[in-house]
């Protein structure tokens, strides 16, 4: 017989990924590190290590907790509801967190298979639930009554990111925590780490402002961050480090705080960031290079889209193409190795487009560039026009909008946006525009366009 104890948790990270790598949650690592400093018995089940979803249910299970803890995306999120069909019993209470849950708690407490929704931050909530705290005065604890009535209990109470100074990975894989992939040409072994949470930005296909609207930025207390990269560094043996902030170049007094408290005794360490182009600047040249200097190697640049009316007026990123090409340039000066999201998919994307963005990547001339599909979120400013013009593909959610299209595109077939993303993933300066515009314009019969260019570009 299963003996009712509270103080335990099973936290089950879905880490499917299109990617040969695997790497930790930072949410679910910052939980389980709270949690344990607080008594529980928690453990973190990484979906990536099995090879079945029958091998994942069986081994929660064999865990036997009271509680069970599914963190999602949306992307995730059916698979979730998979699972907790599978895990639910009348002993144990199912609680699902994370970022959709967080924008649609409702929407998971409509399955049967559910207790509760987190919205928001699940450290303190959890705390609460598992020391068995009335359930109703839980803030951020969303449930059904007795007649099916879901009780709204408001946002969670924001989790103080200063409360540990290491997060503590230990619950997950090695292979999660030492992330090895192939990195700009080089096969290394990486670790997640953070210096903050959240992003000031409204990008119109983003769900991040809806996020932010139940939640605040919030900046790491420096020590913390070495303290960490040194038990990393002594535990694990990373020097390589990528820094999961949304921006993280967004706030100079903290990164001045991260550049004024570097240890000494640090040793070599190499670290890369995700930077919004308008934050590389010659203005800030003197901040930049003082960040070399303690080690900083690479940035990720959202360049998204090429056309920069589409982008300020459609993707409302306000940056100019002179702002990104200067970016680059000033990565390219200080040897920081650059790296170029772009999305294809968009509806207003046309052939002409596809021209612009490569003429902007020749002048910017990143070392890479990766290209997802666009993924209407739920929340986001973008996903009311896709579900409102019938543009999304009824019931397909990609596990990663990186291998799937679930969007109807005006212009493109699901082939020529196979395509049109496999160049942006292959580009380099060699690349042929010519060859793939051409494809397009004959698959469309849209000559006319080309020649409207000069039939160059
Ligand atoms: C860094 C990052 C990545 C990294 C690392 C991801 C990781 N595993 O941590 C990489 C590049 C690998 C990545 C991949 C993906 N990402 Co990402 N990522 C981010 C980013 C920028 C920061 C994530 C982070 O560390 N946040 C800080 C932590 C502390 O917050 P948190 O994870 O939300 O966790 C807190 C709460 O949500 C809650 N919580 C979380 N889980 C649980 C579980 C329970 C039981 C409870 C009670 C509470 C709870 O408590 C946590 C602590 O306070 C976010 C932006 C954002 N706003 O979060 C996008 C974001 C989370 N990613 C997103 C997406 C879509 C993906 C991918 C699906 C992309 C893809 N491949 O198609 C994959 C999915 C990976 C996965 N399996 O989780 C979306 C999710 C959108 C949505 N509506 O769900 C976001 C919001 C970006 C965006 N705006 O589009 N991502
Ligand atoms: S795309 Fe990036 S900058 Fe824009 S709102 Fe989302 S996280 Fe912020």
């Amino acid at each position: 017989m299963k003996i009712e104890n509270l103080k335990d948790i099973v936290l089950v990270y879905l880490n499917f990924s299109s990617f040969e790598y695997s790497q930790v949650s930072i949410g679910l690592a910052s939980i389980y590190t709270f949690l344990k400093k607080n008594g529980i018995n928690v453990k973190i089940v990484d979906t990536s290590v099995y090879t079945n979803l029958n091998e994942i249910i069986g081994q929660i299970k064999k865990i036997n907790s009271t509680y069970i803890g599914i963190s999602t995306t949306e992307m995730h999120y059916n698979i979730a509801i998979t699972l907790a069909k599978h895990l639910k019993n009348k002993d144990n209470k199912i609680i699902i967190g994370g970022t959709f849950p967080s924008l649609f708690p409702a929407d998971c407490l409509s399955s049967s298979y559910i207790d509760y929704a987190c919205v928001g931050d699940g450290e303190y909530t959890l705390l609460r639930l598992l020391n068995g705290e009335n359930i109703s005065e839980i803030q951020g604890l969303w449930f059904k009554d007795n007649n099916e009535k879901i009780i709204k209990n408001g946002i969670s109470a924001i989790f103080n990111i200063n409360d540990f100074e290491i997060t503590d990975y230990s619950g997950f894989p090695v292979k999660s925590i030492c992330s090895g992939r192939e990195f700009f040409g080089e096969k290394i072994e990486l670790s997640f780490t953070w210096s903050s949470r959240g992003c000031m930005y409204n990008c119109t296909y983003c769900c991040n402002h809806e996020l932010m609207s139940k939640s605040k930025i919030r900046y790491r207390d420096a020590r913390n961050f070495y303290e960490e990269i040194l038990f990393l560094k002594k535990e694990y043996k990373i020097n390589d480090f990528f820094l999961s902030d949304e921006n993280f170049l967004t706030n100079i007094n903290h990164v001045n705080d991260i550049i004024k408290s570097y240890p000494n005794n640090i040793g070599q360490i190499r670290f890369g960031f995700l930077a919004r182009p308008e934050n590389i600047n010659y203005k800030n040249i003197d901040l930049l290079r003082k960040l070399v200097k303690i080690g900083w190697s690479w940035v990720s640049i959202g360049i998204e889209f090429g056309d920069e009316i589409k982008r300020r007026e459609k993707l409302n990123r306000k940056h100019s193409n002179e702002q990104i090409i200067t970016a680059f340039k000033i990565c390219r000066e200080l040897g920081i190795l650059t790296n170029a999201f772009l999305i294809t998919g968009f509806y207003f994307e046309t052939i002409n487009d596809i021209l612009i963005t490569d003429k902007l990547l020749r002048s910017c001339n990143p070392d890479n560039v990766e290209c997802s599909f666009f993924f209407p979120l739920k929340g986001s400013d973008l996903y009311k026009y896709y579900y409102s013009n019938n543009l999304i593909i009824k019931d397909s959610i990609p596990r990663s909008y990186f291998d799937t299209i679930s969007i109807i595109h005006p212009n493109f077939s699901f082939e020529e946006l196979n395509i049109i993303k496999n160049y942006w993933d292959n580009w380099n300066h060699n690349s042929n525009i010519k060859m793939i515009i051409n494809y397009l314009a004959n698959a469309r019969n849209a000559n006319k366009v080309y020649k409207s260019l000069g039939g160059k570009c």
